[in-house]
């Protein structure tokens, strides 16, 4: 395994250099902000990227994400104009010498929770996930900032996505991926750069908007679409295991098996109720998770492509991006990359 941060850019308050101090580091995790959702990344923006990071004495391997844009979920519109950008942008990373893409098909929200800070028992702050309270939300009422949310839309721009959704359910979705997927894999391979699928986060509908990466079963479906390595996941062990119908530690080893994990997010979460968690520190003992025995579906399966410490708290008076301070996911890498030795040492394979 190749241990990888992620890192937002020169205006993260979490330099290259904090980075590249974390014990056993390779590679940074990245993307281009400033380019709108949907648009080519040029090819000098992206060699400028890798020249920053490389000077900083780390790997530029791991993409996330290339986000995609809506009309390609929808089927609408400009669907296969931007899906040609993309297929550029594919083959534009892969020159760089990118290696893996990260991206997710969830419909307009990323990652949501209804809390950024809420206070753990031990002080730090953390993000949760309570159902009732997202049940309390409106997004078309404007008056929310959640922090999966793309801040760009105006008011009348959701409204206009949610009565477009209003046309797609869960079929449909899959139907638009599908046709997604036949388009670019081929030019993944070609590039030689693996495309990665993050879950669903968390893995059920929201506000009425259909989620398809969400249980193994959909995983399954999702591979069979274009049987290729280079269609295959990130594994995200907190998305996934927010619904507690997911057995992480049996779907890494299944699909570690397969050869289709890219990409391991590892974080831990606690189970606090029906579909509803809070994130926690890493180790085993803190949350539902059994880290140690996901790291273990993955060491006997020979993995060797990235991970990233997921989502830390924040602790010792940091402040920043939630969920992306230096100091829970930095203690989260070394303890990675202290059960990694230990199955090196146990196993005796180098
Ligand atoms: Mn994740």
């Amino acid at each position: 395994m190749k241990l990888s941060f992620r890192w937002y850019g020169l205006d993260d308050p979490v330099t290259l250099q904090n980075i590249r101090q974390i014990p056993t580091m390779e590679s940074i995790v990245t993307a281009i902000y400033d380019v709108p959702v949907g648009e080519v990344w040029e090819m000098e923006k992206i060699n400028d990227l890798k020249q920053v990071v490389e000077d900083s004495g780390l790997k530029f391997d791991v993409i996330e994400s290339v986000p995609v844009h809506e009309d390609i979920k929808l089927g609408i519109g400009k669907r296969d104009e931007y899906i040609e950008n993309y297929k550029t942008n594919i083959r534009n990373l892969g020159k760089a010498g990118i290696e893996v893409i990260c991206y997710n098909f969830m419909p307009v929200f990323d990652w949501t929770r209804s809390e950024l800070n809420k206070e753990l028992e031990d002080g730090s702050t953390a993000l949760v996930y309570y159902q009732d309270e997202v049940d309390k939300m409106d997004p078309l009422k404007g008056e929310l900032s959640l922090p999966g949310w793309d801040s760009s839309y105006t008011k009348e721009d959701l409204e206009e996505l949610f009565a477009e959704y209003k046309k797609v359910d869960k079929e449909k979705l899959w139907e638009n991926l599908e046709y997604f997927l036949k388009e670019i894999i081929p030019v993944a391979e070609e590039s030689g750069v693996k495309m990665a699928i993050h879950p669903d986060d968390p893995p059920w509908s929201i506000f009425g908007l259909p989620r398809i990466i969400t249980t193994e079963e959909n995983i399954d479906r999702f591979l069979k679409i274009v049987d290729s390595e280079y269609n295959g996941l990130t594994l995200c062990t907190g998305s996934l295991g927010s619904g507690s119908f997911n057995d992480i530690p049996a779907m890494v080893d299944k699909y570690a098996a397969m050869n289709r994990i890219h990409f391991m997010h590892i974080r831990n979460i606690k189970l606090t109720g029906e579909r509803s968690f809070e994130e926690t520190a890493h180790p085993s003992s803190y949350g539902s998770l059994d880290i140690v025995k996901i790291m273990e579906a993955l060491y006997k399966n020979d993995f060797d492509g990235y991970i990233r410490p997921d989502h830390g708290r924040m602790i010792w008076d940091e402040t920043g991006r939630p969920g992306y301070g230096l100091y829970d996911r930095a203690l989260g890498s070394t303890y990675i990359a202290g059960i990694w030795e230990t199955l090196e040492k146990t196993y005796n394979k180098e």
